[in-house]
């Protein structure tokens, strides 16, 4: 695999030469400051490309070439959103730039309730509790008809909590759920906006009327029309699974497990229709079994995010570390170093900030100690794959 990292442009304090130091290979980017919808012109992507390879590394994947809000529901602009869209991949394929990931997540692109969860040993990281969500859902959006969809310990929770609840204390839950996580990966909240809250709920308006039948027929419907492009440039579309992997705030989900994908990719069944294969969003549903999906999809995977949860009994989930976990980061290394090609980009996903990433303000997941750390675990698994592949080689040929 191709040893990539997450790099948030020229305002990442994180440096391509910082990058160079730690063992990564390829730089995965976007151009963050292009709105949703608009054109990725030739000359603002040759312009990045530049930058990354006077800085000695080279641009390997785009993430995310985000898909606008009304292409996913179908709105009366989306044929002149998927010709822009149209438009940045050939742009991007012009450059040589030929694996894309986005997702195709209603209104939120992923989730979490606590950005600074404690571990024993002083380092932290992210969290989903769901009965903290259901708070939010219930409480804060007001969500018509949520209660159902939460258990009664849940609702429980609800209830205690909001005869203590502070302002202050709705406010960091708002910012943590929808604000922080998603302004960084070109969300549909910013940081800037005023009212998040306002604003979240007229987005989850415009999808009453989309089931997941719908969600799947607009999918489809913007893959066939964005696929002559990618087979023209040679693209790879990588789709990143839902994150988590199961029904949040009502709203249809599209890449759970291996219904979705066996969907998706027989939908449009063309190879550059691939998967983004985040073995920690897909851990976080107990109906997956990570590694049997990675074999299962091999062929169709153009890009591997590395990282790992644990599900607790009570459904929340955690981040836990890259060696362990229901993601088998190590089975998972193990099939790719030897069965996948050499240059599969793969990054590190959602290190813990440890030693002093707490005051650094990373993006929530994005620290540099504890992504450098994970990134090292990996590279010793990988170099125990590929010795014990080279073994194995060795012994075949010495028997023929
Ligand atoms: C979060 C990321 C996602 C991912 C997008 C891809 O940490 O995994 O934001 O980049 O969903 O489109």
């Amino acid at each position: 695999m191709e040893r990539t990292w997450r790099w948030f442009g020229k305002k990442d304090p994180i440096t391509p030469a910082m990058l160079r130091q730690i063992g990564v290979e390829g730089i995965v980017t976007a151009l963050h400051d292009v709105p949703n919808g608009e054109i990725w012109t030739a000359e603002d992507i040759r312009e990045m490309q530049n930058y990354i390879t006077v800085n000695g590394l080279h641009w390997s994947v785009v993430e995310s070439l985000p898909v606008a809000e009304a292409i996913k529901y179908g709105g009366k602009e989306r044929d002149r959103l998927i010709e822009n869209y149209k438009i940045s991949l050939a742009n991007l394929g012009k450059n040589g730039i030929r694996t894309v990931c986005y997702n195709f997540m209603p209104v939120i692109d992923w989730i979490r309730t606590d950005l600074h969860h404690a571990w024993p040993d002083g380092s932290t990281s992210l969290y989903f509790s769901k009965a903290r969500f259901a708070y939010f859902d219930c409480r804060i959006l007001q969500r018509s008809g949520a209660e159902n969809d939460y258990s009664d310990t849940e609702m429980q929770y609800v209830r205690e909590l909001d005869k203590t609840i502070t302002e202050a204390e709705k406010e960091e839950m708002i910012n943590s759920i929808i604000v922080k996580t998603q302004g960084f990966v070109n969300g549909n909240i910013r940081e800037s906006d005023r009212n998040p809250v306002a604003l979240f709920k007229e987005l989850l308006a415009l999808y009453k009327d989309i089931d997941k039948t719908a969600l799947r027929a607009n999918m489809q419907y913007f893959l066939e029309r964005i696929m002559p492009v990618c087979d023209r440039f040679g693209i790879n579309m990588t789709v990143h699974p839902d994150d988590p992997p199961f029904p949040v705030l009502g709203l249809p989900r599209i890449v759970t497990g291996e219904a979705d994908i066996d969907w998706l990719l027989s939908a449009v069944d063309n190879p550059h229709n691939g998967l983004a294969f985040c073995a920690g969003s897909l851990s976080a549903g107990l109906h997956n079994d990570v590694p049997a999906l990675a074999e299962k999809y091999l062929r169709r995977i153009h890009f591997v995010h590395l990282r790992s949860t644990d599900v607790l009994p009570n459904g929340d989930f955690i981040e836990a570390s890259h060696l362990e976990g229901r993601g088998q980061l190590v089975r998972l290394v193990y099939l790719f170093e030897h069965r996948a090609p050499a240059d599969l980009p793969m990054r590190i996903d959602h290190g813990r900030n440890m030693l002093d990433d707490e005051q650094k303000n990373y993006n929530p997941g994005y620290s540099f100690l504890g992504r450098m750390y994970a990134l090292a675990q990996v590279m010793g698994i990988m170099a125990a794959a590929r010795a014990i592949r080279n073994k194995d080689k060795k012994l075949n040929n010495s028997t023929i």
